[in-house]
């Protein structure tokens, strides 16, 4: 079948708009209607080159909501008319990861996704005759995509598309790395250093554990107001002081955070919310994705005396059993997905959503088809 899609042809190059051509869904792959996608900097990330993983050409596109319309051989778990969310961290509920209880990361098709192909290592994407690679297992900047069935979370059909799509990613990591990764719990003190649609996910998910303070660190100050209507009870531009941003945090704090989330991807930035945390048990959880090549360092005496260096991917959801569930909160008003909507656009404007991005003026376009 024909679908619109916003192909990645080369990295650096903005996307572009055409018709693509997609095959049906083989055995455990089921097609799905896109109704809505959010736009995450991971997809900005990944067009950019920086991305080890990066391939082109693509169908980029990770954070969307829509409706199943084929299902192939094999497929018990969903039939057309399902409302799904797309899982770029599949859930098969059979490999190790999955059983160890100790993981939301799912092996099972995790190295074909990483070359951008589905599980049987092929693609069924093509424009005039020439593959087109998938994304992340999700594709969502096409209006029809072939997604592994293990990668698809059911969900309410009463669900908002283009609200509940932002559970594809960007909220659902952000207040997922609050109570799961981290665990912050009541009068906790907490550093979120960057305040795009993660950083303040962190945020809202930080005021449902009743953190105690919850200090919101960027570097545009034209994040601020949205930060503290959401709940930060400091806000702070390191462009402001004259000394390391580490510093600052631990002179405001009485020695340092309890808990600190970096969501930008820089890895100067990672070393300062290491560093702003309390000696003797302060945890730092790095969100951000960083660029090919790059490495993170301190002085592992940091570590020595106490402090702890985690990481979180998907704010460590396992999508086909909690997602479901989440939807539910974001129905109930439970999560709140409203103020990171700051924009929405069709397809064909997607390049736009990316220069807002980039400008620092969008929290989330979502792109309705
Ligand atoms: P975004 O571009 O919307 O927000 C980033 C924010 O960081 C912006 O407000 C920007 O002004 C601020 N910033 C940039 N440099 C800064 C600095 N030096 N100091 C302080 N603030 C600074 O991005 P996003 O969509 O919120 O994504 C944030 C990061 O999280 C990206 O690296 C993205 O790839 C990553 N991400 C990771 C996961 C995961 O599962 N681990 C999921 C989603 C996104
Ligand atoms: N491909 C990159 C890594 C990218 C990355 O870390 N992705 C996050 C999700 S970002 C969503 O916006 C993630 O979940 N990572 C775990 C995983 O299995 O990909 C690289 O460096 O190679
Ligand atoms: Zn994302």
């Amino acid at each position: 079948m024909k679908s619109r899609a916003a192909v990645a042809f080369e990295a650096g190059q903005p996307l572009q708009v055409v018709e693509i051509d997609v095959e049906p869904p083989r055995a455990g792959e089921v097609l799905v209607k896109i109704d809505a996608t959010g736009v995450c900097h991971t997809d900005a990330f990944t067009l950019s080159g920086d991305d080890p993983e990066g391939v082109f050409p693509a169908v980029l596109g990770h954070e969307g909501a829509g409706v199943v319309v084929e299902v192939g051989e094999g497929v018990t778990s969903l039939k057309p008319g399902d409302h799904v969310i797309p899982l770029y961290t599949a859930e098969c509920g059979e490999c190790k990861f999955c059983k160890s209880g100790k993981t939301n990361l799912c092996s099972s098709v995790r190295a074909t996704q990483g070359k951008g192909l589905m599980p049987d290592g092929t693609t069924r994407f093509s424009y005039n005759g020439q593959p087109i690679y998938h994304y992340m297992g999700t594709s969502t900047f096409s209006e029809y995509t072939v997604v592994a069935e293990v990668s698809l979370a059911k969900i309410n059909p009463e669900a908002p598309s283009e609200k509940v799509c932002l559970l594809g990613c960007g909220v659902t990591t952000g207040i997922g790395a609050v109570h799961n990764t981290a665990k912050v719990k009541e009068g906790d003190t907490v550093a979120v250093f960057g305040l795009g649609g993660i950083g303040l996910a962190v945020i809202q998910g930080a005021v449902q554990a009743k953190a105690g303070r919850i200090i919101a660190i960027d570097t545009n100050p034209g994040k601020f107001e949205l930060a503290k209507s959401m709940g930060a009870t400091d806000c702070v531009n390191p462009k402001d002081h004259d000394k390391p941003i580490q510093e600052v945090i631990v002179e405001m704090t009485d020695g340092g955070v309890d808990f600190s989330f970096e969501c930008i991807g820089n890895v100067n930035v990672m070393r300062a919310a290491l560093e702003c945390c309390h000696k003797g048990w302060g945890e730092s959880v790095i969100i951000g994705v960083a660029g090919a090549g790059q490495e993170i360092s301190t002085r592992p005496f940091q570590l020595v005396t106490g402090r702890v260096w985690r990481g979180s991917a998907f704010g460590g959801v396992k999508g086909r059993s909690q997602l479901p569930g989440m939807v539910e909160q974001a129905m109930s008003g439970e999560i709140d997905l409203d103020p990171f909507i700051t924009h929405e656009m069709p397809l064909e404007r997607i390049n736009e959503a990316f220069d807002l991005m980039h400008e620092g003026k969008s929290i989330r376009t979502v792109i309705r088809y």
